[in-house]
C-alpha cells in the first residue's frame, strides 16, 4: 500500500492541535483516529522490555517505553556510559572491555489508573512519536513521547480530555542505585563511574492546572489537567584518545538542555522534532503489495502471529523496513557513538556481549541499510570512532605483533575508548575499510575521501603489506588467520584473503580517484593480484579454506567466506559465474536456518545471487522467528537477546532485492541494476529514494513482476549501465541530471 500522507498530516494536526481535548470535544465516543500506517500499536502495555516495549531515540539519547496505564517507565540510555578504557597495556579482559549501561529510569505513577477501556499503545515509525491512549470513565487520555534530536530530550506529555485528572508521583531512578535530589520542579542524580566518567541526568516537570510538590526523593503531582516531563541526560565523554575520552562534567550541557526544552511550548517540540525525523526518514518510500484489511488492522504481536500461521503480510515487509531506518537513525547520528550490538537500547548494566562493537559481523552489518536507503550521514559515526581509536589500535597491534608493525588491526570486541576485548580479528580492520569506500562510492564527497578514507584505508594496507606471507609458488597468503567463530587458525583462509582483496582494490580505487599515489598503486594491485583467491572445492562449493575440507552438513552460523558475493562484489552471477555458482552451492548447504543475523546476512546474498524467492523465503522465516513483538530481532528464534544488527540487515536485505549497484574497474562506468532479485510475492509494487553507488538516487515501479518505469537522478554525473532482467543500456549524465526511463529501459 502507499503511504498516504493526507491520513498522516490528519493524525499531526490532532496530535498538535491539542490532542485528547480536541477529541474529546467531538464528544463521539470514538477515541483518537487510526494510527497511521507506519505504526507498530498495540492493545495491551509491555511487560518486558526487550520484547514488548518500544523504543525511541535521538542518535545519542534513547529510552524504552512501556505504557502501564498506573505506571509508565522510560527506561533510558545515553551511548556513552560505558564502563571500561583504553586498556592499551594488553590484559584484553572484559575489565578493560567493560560495559554499556544503563542509565536509569523514570516513573509515572498514576493514582486512580485501573477501569481503562480503549487502550492502545502506539509507535509511529514516520514520525518518532510513541503515544498511549486510552479512557477512563469516558474521558479520553493520550501520554505522547518524542525523543527530540533538536532539542536534544526526552518530551513526555499527558493530557486528558477533562481538567484536574492527572494526581501522581514521578521518580528518576538512576541505574546504578544514585540518590536522586528534588528541587522545585528539577529531580537531578548524578554520578562517576570507575573509569572517571561523570554522568547526569534531570527532569524538569510543569503541571497545567493542580499542583506539584518534593515528595522526598519524588515529585508528586495532585488535581492536574496536563502533565509535562523534560528529561535531559549526559555524560563526560568525549571521542578523542589524547583527552583520555573525557571532557567537561556534563553538568551545565544537561541543565541547560533541560531548561531549554522546558521552555518550549509542546507543539514546538514535537513539531522541529517530526520535521528533523522525517528530513531523513521521508527519503526514501516502499510499497511492495497490499495487506487485506483485517489483517491490517491487526495489533502487532497478533500481525507477526499471523505471518507465522502462513498469511502474507506485505505491509508488514514493509513495515519493518522502515523500522530498521528509523532504529539507525534513532542510534546514530551525526556526533554520536556507532550504534552498538543493541543500539542505544539496553535495560542492564551486564549487558550480553557487553553490548560492544563486535567487528567480525555486526558493527558491520549495523551500516548495511546506511548509503543504499539514504542515511549517508548515519553512517559517520563509524567512521569517526575509528578514526579516533586509531592511535589505541596501533598501540595494542604493535604490542601484539612487534614494535615495527606498521598500521593497525582490531580484536573482535572493541568499545568507544579504542579498548579491545576478546580475540584478534585479523581483517577486521581491513572490512571496516570497505565502509569508508562505500561512503565514498555512494556520495562522491572527495574531500571525505581524501581526509578520511584514503588514510585509513591506506594504513591498513600498510599492516597487510608487512604481515602478507608468499608461499612457495610465489601466490600470497594472510598467516594464522580464522574463519569468524569456525575454522581452526590457518594460513590462507578464504574471509581473510577476500577481505585483503577488497582492502587492496578499494585502496587502488581511491588513489586513482584522488590522482595520488601511482607508484604505490602499482604495489597493491601486484599484491592484490598474487593473493590466493576464492576457490571451487570437491563438491563444487566455495570452499571455506584453503585446504578442500568443508563439509556439506555443516551449518554454522558464519557465513565469512561469501564475503565475496556481499557485502563485497568480487564474485557476482554476471562477471564471475562459475564463483557465484559455488557460493549457491555453499549457501545452499550452509540452509537458510541461522542467527537474526546470520538469516539477514542470507537474504542479501542470495539477492545478490538473484534468488528473489529464496531471499524472501528468508526474509519470512526472519518476520516468524527473529522479530519480537516490538520488532527488534531476537539473534535466537524468539530468545533473548535482542541484536539490533538483525534489523538493520533485514533492511538492507529489502533494498538489496530491489536495487543492485556496482562499480566496474575496468571502464569506471557504475552498474545500476534494477528489481535484481524481486521476489513473486512482491508482484506490483514502487520504491522511491534508494541510493545507487555513483551518487544516483533511484525510483523504481513495476507491475506484475515487470519494469514499468524508473527514474535515476545523478548527483555526480557520472556514466551509468542501468540493466533490468537480460537488457542493459549505457548512459551519460550530467550532474543534476534526471534520467526518466521506461519499462524498456527508453527514456520517458
Ligand atoms: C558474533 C556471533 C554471535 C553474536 C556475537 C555478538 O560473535 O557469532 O552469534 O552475534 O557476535
Amino acid at each position: 500500500m502507499i503511504r498516504s500522507v493526507p491520513l498522516l498530516v490528519l493524525a499531526l494536526s490532532w496530535i498538535v492541535g491539542g490532542g485528547a481535548s480536541a477529541a474529546a470535544g467531538e464528544g463521539d465516543g470514538t477515541g483518537p483516529p487510526a494510527a497511521p500506517p507506519m505504526t507498530l500499536w498495540y492493545d495491551a502495555p509491555a511487560e518486558n522490555w526487550e520484547r514488548e516495549a518500544v523504543p525511541i531515540g535521538n542518535g545519542r539519547l534513547g529510552a524504552m517505553i512501556f505504557g502501564k496505564v498506573a505506571e509508565e517507565r522510560l527506561q533510558f540510555n545515553v551511548d556513552s556510559l560505558w564502563t571500561g578504557d583504553e586498556n592499551p597495556r594488553g590484559g584484553y579482559r572484559s575489565a578493560g572491555m567493560g560495559n554499556y549501561q544503563n542509565f536509569g529510569d523514570l516513573y509515572i505513577t498514576l493514582d486512580g489508573g485501573t477501569g481503562a477501556t480503549e487502550y492502545r499503545r502506539e509507535l509511529h515509525v514516520d514520525t518518532g512519536l510513541s503515544r498511549v491512549t486510552y479512557r477512563q470513565d469516558g474521558t479520553p487520555f493520550v501520554r505522547e513521547t518524542i525523543c527530540s534530536h533538536p532539542d536534544q530530550v526526552i518530551v513526555s506529555r499527558l493530557t486528558a480530555g477533562a481538567k484536574g485528572k492527572y494526581s501522581g508521583r514521578i521518580e528518576l531512578k538512576g541505574g546504578r542505585e544514585e540518590q536522586t535530589s528534588v528541587a522545585g520542579n528539577r529531580m537531578t542524580f548524578a554520578g562517576t563511574l570507575p573509569n572517571g566518567m561523570q554522568y547526569e541526568a534531570q527532569v524538569v516537570v510543569a503541571v497545567a492546572g493542580g499542583t506539584l510538590k518534593a515528595d522526598g526523593e519524588a515529585l508528586v503531582f495532585s488535581g492536574c489537567d496536563s502533565v509535562t516531563l523534560v528529561l535531559a541526560a549526559g555524560t563526560s565523554y568525549v571521542m578523542d584518545a589524547e583527552k583520555d575520552w573525557k571532557g567537561e562534567d556534563p553538568h551545565g550541557r544537561v541543565t541547560g538542555q533541560a531548561d531549554e526544552a522546558a521552555k518550549q511550548p509542546w507543539a514546538t517540540l514535537l513539531e522541529r522534532h517530526i520535521a528533523d525525523h522525517q528530513s531523513l526518514y521521508n527519503r526514501v518510500t516502499i510499497d511492495v503489495g497490499k495487506t487485506d484489511a483485517a489483517q491490517l488492522a491487526l495489533p502487532m504481536d497478533e500481525r507477526l502471529q499471523a505471518v507465522r500461521d502462513g498469511k502474507p503480510d506485505p505491509d508488514l515487509e514493509e513495515l519493518l523496513f522502515q523500522y530498521g531506518r528509523y532504529l539507525l537513525i534513532g542510534s546514530s547520528r551525526p556526533g554520536t557513538l556507532p550504534a552498538n550490538l543493541q543500539g542505544i537500547w539496553n535495560t542492564t548494566n551486564k549487558p550480553a556481549w557487553h553490548a560492544d562493537y563486535h567487528s567480525n559481523i555486526n558493527l558491520q552489518m549495523n551500516y548495511w541499510p546506511a548509503e543504499v536507503s539514504n542515511l549517508s550521514e548515519c553512517h559517520t559515526p563509524l567512521f569517526d570512532l575509528l578514526m579516533a581509536s586509531r592511535e589505541p589500535f596501533r598501540k595494542a597491534t604493535r604490542a601484539s605483533f612487534g614494535e615495527d608493525v606498521r598500521g593497525f588491526t582490531v580484536r573482535t570486541s572493541h568499545n568507544p575508548f579504542g579498548g579491545m576485548g576478546w580475540r584478534w580479528n585479523l581483517p577486521a580492520a581491513a572490512w571496516y575499510g570497505r565502509h569508508f569506500w562505500e561512503h565514498y562510492a555512494f556520495g562522491g564527497d572527495k574531500e571525505f575521501l581524501k581526509a578520511v578514507a584514503y588514510p585509513y584505508l591506506k594504513e591498513v594496507c600498510h599492516y597487510w603489506e608487512d604481515r602478507l606471507k608468499a608461499l612457495p609458488d610465489g601466490r600470497l597468503v594472510v598467516p594464522d588467520g580464522w574463519s569468524p567463530e569456525h575454522g581452526p587458525t590457518e594460513d590462507g583462509v578464504t574471509y581473510d584473503q577476500e577481505i585483503v582483496w577488497d582492502l587492496f582494490t578499494n585502496t587502488i580505487e581511491a588513489s586513482k580517484d584522488l590522482g595520488v599515489d601511482a607508484d604505490y598503486r602499482a604495489t597493491l594491485a601486484a599484491m592484490r593480484d598474487k593473493l590466493v583467491g576464492p576457490r571451487i572445492g570437491k563438491w563444487g562449493q566455495l570452499q571455506e579454506w584453503m585446504e578442500d575440507r568443508d563439509d556439506p552438513d555443516d551449518h554454522h552460523r558464519h557465513v565469512s567466506h561469501l564475503y565475496a558475493v556481499y557485502p563485497s562484489h568480487q564474485i557476482a552471477p554476471l562477471t564471475t559465474p562459475k564463483l557465484a555458482e559455488a557460493a549457491r552451492v555453499s549457501l545452499n548447504a550452509r540452509g537458510d536456518g541461522g542467527t537474526g543475523w546470520g538469516r539477514a546476512w542470507k537474504i542479501s546474498l542470495w539477492a545478490r545471487l538473484k534468488d528473489g524467492n529464496r531471499a524472501h523465503k528468508i526474509l519470512t522465516d526472519m518476520v516468524c522467528r527473529n522479530f519480537f513483538d516490538n520488532g527488534f530481532d531476537c539473534i535466537f528464534d524468539q530468545r533473548a537477546p535482542f541484536q539490533i544488527d538483525g534489523n538493520f540487515g533485514y533492511a538492507a536485505g529489502v533494498c538489496e532485492m530491489l536495487l543492485q549497484s556496482h562499480l566496474r574497474t575496468d571502464d569506471g562506468r557504475y552498474r545500476v541494476h534494477l528489481l535484481p532479485a524481486l521476489p513473486a510475492a512482491w508482484k506490483t509494487g514502487r520504491v522511491t529514494g534508494l541510493r545507487a553507488r555513483g551518487g544516483f538516487e533511484v525510483d523504481v515501479a513495476w507491475e506484475d513482476g515487470k519494469l514499468t518505469e524508473a527514474t535515476l537522478r545523478s548527483a555526480l554525473g557520472r556514466p551509468v549501465r542501468v540493466r533490468f532482467g537480460e537488457r542493459a543500456v549505457d548512459f551519460r549524465t550530467q550532474a543534476g541530471d534526471v534520467l526518466r526511463l521506461d519499462g524498456g529501459l527508453n527514456r520517458r
